[in-house]
């Protein structure tokens, strides 16, 4: 799947973490515009651990009320779900057909929009008394990955640096900024969520997460969360880091990966 697309990612997110001082100051002597935007960096700690599906390829996640919304990935095996926080049970919500790979999911108001990879298709569920209900479909061109909303509007990503702002009753796009880390654009941003008044996407085959200004696309920050499933915990199964959940009343920050034995609620922690 996407994995075998990408296996050689080396963007300059991992990079110029790693950068040395001199290589930062050079970069800063040739490109004063970068220069004004220095990104923060962060580690975490980690609050809770929760169980997580090792079945479930995650695409999307949110939370609400007390219920983690998962879309999962995968020909045949793509679904929307729900998993209670406080019990582990997890109910499916919704199968799409063998034909289908489930990307990210975001809800609006009482709908549920669910992206799928390579169909150019986004499908509208009905949010009623917990279950789902299938009332529409809108078309969209390139591909699905993430799917996040601020409330009103949704923000997809599409596997490239871009990420596009969409009118939850017509799926038009109004808007696109292009995502960079000091001047260089950020390719596979994937996973999305809105976290106060910033866009945080996890970045394909990488354990970092950028946080990023939505108006500007600007990489204001990143999450490195190297480390966050033991070695010991990983299975043949297991895949990337992917997957961010927000509870906004709270303040609790939930991330997972694909196939992960576990979903963490995590503190970010700057560097
Ligand atoms: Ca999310």
């Amino acid at each position: 799947m996407k994995k075998i697309l990408i296996t050689a990612l080396t963007i300059g997110i991992c990079c110029s973490c790693g950068g040395s001082a001199a290589r930062s100051k050079r970069t800063a002597q040739t490109a004063p515009a970068a220069a004004q935007t220095q990104p923060k960096t962060y580690t975490y700690r980690i609050v809770a651990a929760y169980p997580h599906s090792t079945e479930a390829y995650t695409q999307g996640l949110y939370y609400d009320n007390g219920l983690l919304w998962e879309g999962t990935g995968q020909y045949g095996e793509s679904r929307v779900q729900t998993i209670d926080l406080s019990t582990g049970r997890t109910d499916v919500l919704a199968r799409l057909p063998r034909s289908e790979f489930g990307e990210g999911i975001a809800r609006v108001g009482d709908e549920l929009f669910q992206l799928t990879w390579q169909s150019n298709t986004a499908h509208v569920y009905s949010l009623k008394d917990g279950k789902l209900q299938k009332i529409r479909d809108h078309r969209y061109p390139g591909e699905g990955w993430g799917l996040t909303t601020d409330g009103t509007k949704l923000y997809m990503s599409d596997g490239t640096a871009n990420i596009h702002t969409v009118d939850p009753a017509t799926f038009r796009r109004e808007k696109r900024v292009t995502v960079t880390f000091k001047g260089v654009p950020v390719n596979y941003l994937n996973e999305l969520e809105w976290i106060g008044g910033k866009l945080w996407a996890n970045v394909y085959t990488t354990d970092q997460i950028a946080i990023i200004d939505p108006a500007t696309g600007v990489v204001e920050g990143i999450v490195d969360l190297t480390g966050l499933l033991p070695e010991a915990e990983a299975a043949p199964e297991t895949d990337v880091l992917n997957g961010i959940a927000y509870d906004a009343a709270a303040d609790r920050i939930f991330v997972t990966g694909k196939n992960w034995p576990k979903l963490f609620e995590i503190e970010i922690i700057e560097k």
